[in-house]
């Protein structure tokens, strides 16, 4: 096997954990706080959470004994998609199981949850996790997107356990892998299966945190690769001065991760989805925007800029999401007529026929590209799936038609050469950077103490992460607490809210005081690449919307 300088570098990288979490491990205490309940719902969470509604957060201290801890075998699960540091994720936890006592075991469920359901898995040993620590991706055991949400799953979940003397399951996922981390932890409860659940927080979507969890795994490293490539993007533009790049920047809902790039960029427009719903903007006024911002920099003789777009976008202004929504039905609930066209004037003359006439007209209106990415399959809750959606291509096809109509009137002299550019899976598997290393590390590190506590249906929190990492806090937080009902499909569900950009946030409110000013001038930030090595405010720092939000 053969490896690059990094990857053997990174090899030898030890994670930083917490002070708390550095003492043998037997001695450290665990400190129960306050009981805590969710913000809204409560009868009804109570009513479905009986065992695990309403338990106190906890937190790690050092104790004045030692104890002995006992044989335990762990399964652990990758859920969703790739985020960097779920290996690091993996190696805290194998080092603390060991740590606790070198009989315990540790068990990966292969391709996601669906290796528990299958009992595939490979027992992670020493040195097999060597081969991971410190890199990106997930392919240590592999992910997936199947849901564990059933009874009959949860009884397989069960036996599959029980049969390899499995006494807890580590959940790394989102927030719906959280929700149903939650749900299987009461299962156990109830049926008495013995079986200890603990989750952990990723997405680079960075839409899990709330009070209690201050960032999600994945997303400081994402930001930071894509950031590296977009402040390329802008030299190359400021070298060349002949292109507008639009860059589509991941992200299934939420605008975090676009947000978070323009505070480390400066571009010259960064639209934000939640922005866009709070003030009904249409998609005739986005591209009035970012056509009134090429046309002054026209004027100033800048024929080039940047342009970042959420993926989400899409699902936030109002008759892309009216249309998106009848299309899910329709394609769902048409599924088999649907199923048999195979001609594309076929399909487009069934989907504008049972439409509305809003939606009928917002599709018919569309580039024939978006109108067959919309169409596409869907994930497996019925969603567009967003990633598919070229929008960034809608939106040069739409602000070239205006540039047009603008240079007839004599309102426009300047010259739109644009490039497209989508940046999403280039970020998902990078090195993580030292941020994401150590935060992973003692993610997984401290959910081993939860389960050395018996803390079933918590999701391993470490706080205080803009401080340097002895000074972070370890603990836990009942999930229940995190979750309000919301419907889906039709049915009221217990799940953890996402988080969206908060308007009133400091990381919005510092983007909305400063975007002009990036606008027409050239601003440009260079973040250059992640660096893992060197001064501790170049390789360690954390992302500016964390900085800002603890501000
Ligand atoms: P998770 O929420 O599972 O972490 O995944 C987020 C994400 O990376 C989104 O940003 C993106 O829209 C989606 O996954 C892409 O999904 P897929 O990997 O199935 O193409």
């Amino acid at each position: 096997m053969e490896y690059s300088p990094l990857q053997k570098a990174r090899y030898a990288y030890k994670p930083k954990l917490p002070l708390i979490l550095r003492d043998e491990i037997g001695t450290i205490e665990i400190k129960r706080g306050a009981k805590g309940e969710p913000k809204s719902d409560q009868k009804e969470l109570k009513a479905l959470f009986p065992n695990t509604y309403g338990m106190e957060s906890v937190s790690f201290t050092k104790g004045s004994t030692t104890k002995k801890m006992e044989k335990t075998n762990v399964g652990v699960i990758l859920s969703g998609g790739q985020a960097p540091g779920g290996h690091n994720v993996i190696a805290g936890l194998f080092d603390a199981i060991k740590n606790g006592n070198p009989e315990s075991k540790l068990f990966g469920f292969l391709g996601g949850p669906s290796g528990i359901l299958e009992d595939k898995y490979v027992e992670i040993t020493s040195q097999f996790i060597d081969q991971y620590r410190n890199t990106g991706g997930f392919d240590i055991i592999g992910s997936g997107r199947t849901k564990l949400e059933t009874e009959e799953q949860f009884a397989t979940c069960a036996k599959v356990c029980h049969q390899h003397d499995i006494k807890a399951i580590v959940i790394i996922g989102g927030d719906d892998s959280n929700t149903n981390a939650a749900i299987l932890a009461e299962y156990f409860i109830k049926t008495n299966a013995g079986i200890t659940v603990v989750g952990c927080p990723k997405t680079i979507d960075g839409d899990l945190k709330n009070e209690q969890i201050e960032i999600s795994f994945g997303f400081d490293t994402a930001t930071k690769t894509y950031s590296e490539l977009i402040g390329n993007l802008m030299r190359d533009a400021n070298s060349a001065k002949k292109y507008w790049h639009f860059i589509r920047l991941m992200g299934r809902s939420a605008s975090h991760i676009a947000l978070e790039c323009a505070l480390m960029t400066q571009p010259n427009a960064c639209l934000i989805g939640e922005e866009l719903a709070a003030n009904n903007t249409n998609l005739t006024e986005i591209v009035e925007y970012l056509a009134s911002i090429i046309v002054k920099r026209a004027e100033k003789g800048m024929n080039f800029g940047i342009a970042l777009i959420p993926e989400g976008i899409v699902e936030f202004v109002p008759e892309m999401r009216l249309l998106i929504g009848e299309l899910n039905t329709l394609l769902a609930v048409e599924a088999d007529a649907y199923g048999e066209l195979k001609e594309w004037e076929e399909q487009y003359a069934f989907i504008e026929k049972n439409l509305t006439p809003t939606s009928a007209h917002a599709f018919t209106s569309l580039p024939r590209l978006i109108q067959e990415q919309l169409l596409k399959d869907r994930d497996p809750h019925g969603n567009v799936q967003v990633s598919l959606i070229e929008t960034e291509k809608m939106l040069i096809e739409m602000v070239e038609a205006r540039l047009a109509e603008l240079k007839a009137k004599g309102e426009y002299k300047g010259k739109f050469g644009h490039q497209s550019h989508f940046f999403g899976y280039e970020g998902r598997c990078a090195f993580p950077s030292n941020f994401d290393s150590d935060y992973c590390y003692s993610l997984g590190y401290n959910a081993y103490l939860l389960i050395a506590n018996g803390c079933t249906g918590y999701i391993s929190s470490i706080t205080n992460l803009t401080a340097s990492a002895d000074q972070w806090q370890a603990g836990g937080i009942p999930i229940t607490m995190m979750f309000n009902m919301e419907s889906r499909h039709g049915e009221m569900r217990p799940v953890i809210e996402k988080a969206l950009v908060d308007l009133n946030g400091g990381p919005f409110k510092y983007f909305a005081a400063h975007r002009d000013s990036w606008a027409v001038d050239s601003k440009y930030l260079y973040p250059g690449a992640i660096q893992y090595y060197g001064p501790t405010e170049v390789c360690d720092t954390t992302t500016k919307t964390l900085q800002l939000e603890h501000n």
